[in-house]
C-alpha cells in the first residue's frame, strides 16, 4: 500500500529544496541523501545490539560470513563506503581516524568536505541508551583535486549543512543546510525517512531545564559553580542530563534549555569535539532560533586548529546561554 500522499519522503524533500536553489548541481542533494541511507544502515544494526549476547555472533554475521564488529568502528565503516566512490567528497574525516580520510585513487574527488562522528554516546549501548550520528559538510577551498587537513579546519559558520541521525525510541534524522531545521522519523515498515518534524524551532519561552554532568561540581570554575548553583535555586530550573549528546541536544532543540558541558581543572578545554559533535549542533541549533557558545563567544566563529580539537560548550535558548556567559565573565549584575 502506497504511503498517502501528503507523506514526505526524505528523498523528495531533498529534491524538493535542491529546486529552490537553480544553481544547485544535486551533488549536495545526493551526500544528503546518502548519509541518510547510512543511518538507515547503521539503525539497522543499533537495533540489534541487545541481541548479540542471545543469538550470539553467528545471528549476526554479515553477508561476508565476518563478524560483526563493535558498532562504532561498523557505523565509521558504513559511513565511509556511503560516501568514498561518489565522486562528489575530496576528503573526510572521522572521530574514529587520527588524520584526514583520502577519497581512494580509483574514485574521482569532488567539491565536498565531509566530518563526522559515526556513534557518538558508543559507551552508552550496552545500557540501551539513545546514542547518534553526527555530521557536517564544508565546501573544499583547497586548490588541489582533493581535499587536505585546511579543507576540514574551517569554522562552523562556513558550514553548508549539518545533522544528526538519532537512534532511540525511534530513528530521526535531524538535518539544516541554513534554511531551517528539519526532522524525519524512520518508518521502519517503509524503510524510508518521512518528513516529521517540518521547520523545527527552540520553543519561546522556553523549559526552564539545565543539563549538565555535575559530579564535575568540584572542578568547575567559581563562575560555573554560581551558574549552576542559581539555576537550581532561585532560579527554579530543573535538571536533565542523558549523558548522551545526541539526545541531550535532541531534547534541548525541542523544548528549549540550557545544555553545558564546560571547561575544568581536568578538561581545560571541555571533553566535547569541535568540528563533528559541537560545530554541526551549533549550527543546528543556531538555524533552529537558539545560541551556541564556548563560554565566551559564539562557537561557530571559533577558528579550528585540529582536527580532533575539544571545546567548551553552552547551547539552547539564547537567553540562558547569554546568562550562562554573564556568569562564566564574572559579571557582577547577576
Ligand atoms: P560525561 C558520550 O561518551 C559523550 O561523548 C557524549 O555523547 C556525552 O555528551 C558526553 O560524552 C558525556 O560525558 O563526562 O558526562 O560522561
Amino acid at each position: 500500500m502506497l504511503p498517502d500522499p501528503q507523506v514526505v519522503t526524505i528523498s523528495r524533500f531533498l529534491v524538493d529544496q535542491e529546486r529552490r536553489f537553480p544553481e544547485a548541481t544535486g551533488a549536495f542533494t545526493n551526500i544528503l541523501h546518502d548519509i541518510a541511507l547510512a543511518a538507515k544502515v547503521i539503525s539497522r544494526e543499533v537495533r540489534k545490539a541487545g541481541l548479540v549476547d542471545i543469538l550470539g555472533h553467528a545471528g549476526l554475521e554479515n553477508v561476508h560470513g565476518e563478524e560483526v564488529q563493535k558498532l562504532d568502528v561498523f557505523a565509521n565503516d558504513v559511513l565511509y563506503r556511503a560516501l568514498d566512490h561518489t565522486g562528489y567528497v575530496a576528503c573526510l574525516a572521522s572521530e574514529e581516524s587520527e588524520d584526514i580520510i583520502p577519497i581512494p585513487e580509483r574514485f574521482p574527488a569532488g567539491e565536498y568536505v565531509v566530518l563526522y562522528d559515526p556513534l557518538d554516546g558508543s559507551s552508552n549501548i550496552d545500557v540501551n541508551v539513545s546514542i547518534g550520528t553526527i555530521f557536517s559538510i564544508h565546501r573544499k577551498i583547497s586548490a588541489g583535486e582533493r581535499g587536505v587537513l585546511e579543507d576540514c579546519l574551517q569554522p562552523g559558520f562556513r558550514q553548508l549543512a549539518a545533522g544528526y541521525a538519532l537512534y532511540g525510541s525511534s530513528t530521526m534524522l535531524v538535518y539544516t543546510t541554513g534554511a531551517g531545521v528539519h526532522g524525519f522519523t524512520l518508518d521502519p515498515s517503509l524503510g524510508e525517512f518521512l518528513l516529521s518534524h517540518p521547520g523545527m524551532r527552540i520553543p519561546d519561552p522556553p523549559a526552564k531545564t539545565y543539563s549538565v554532568n555535575e559530579a564535575y561540581y568540584n572542578r568547575w570554575s567559581a563562575g560555573q559553580q554560581r551558574l549552576v548553583s542559581w539555576l537550581k535555586g532561585e532560579g527554579g530550573f530543573g535538571s536533565r542530563y542523558i549523558g548522551s549528546l545526541v539526545a541531550d541536544v535532541h531534547r534541548t532543540l525541542l523544548q528549549g534549555g540550557l545544555f553545558m558541558y564546560p571547561a575544568d581543572r581536568v578538561h581545560p578545554e571541555g571533553k566535547l569535539r569541535l568540528l563533528y559533535e559541537m560545530a554541526p549542533m551549533a549550527m543546528i541549533v543556531t538555524q533552529a532560533g537558539g545560541r551556541a557558545s564556548d563560554g565566551r563567544g559564539d562557537l561557530l566563529d571559533i577558528q579550528p586548529r585540529s582536527l580532533h580539537q575539544r571545546t567548551p560548550v553552552y547551547l539552547g535558548s539564547p537567553g540562558f546561554v547569554e546568562l550562562a556567559e554573564r556568569y562564566l565573565a564574572g559579571d557582577p549584575e547577576v
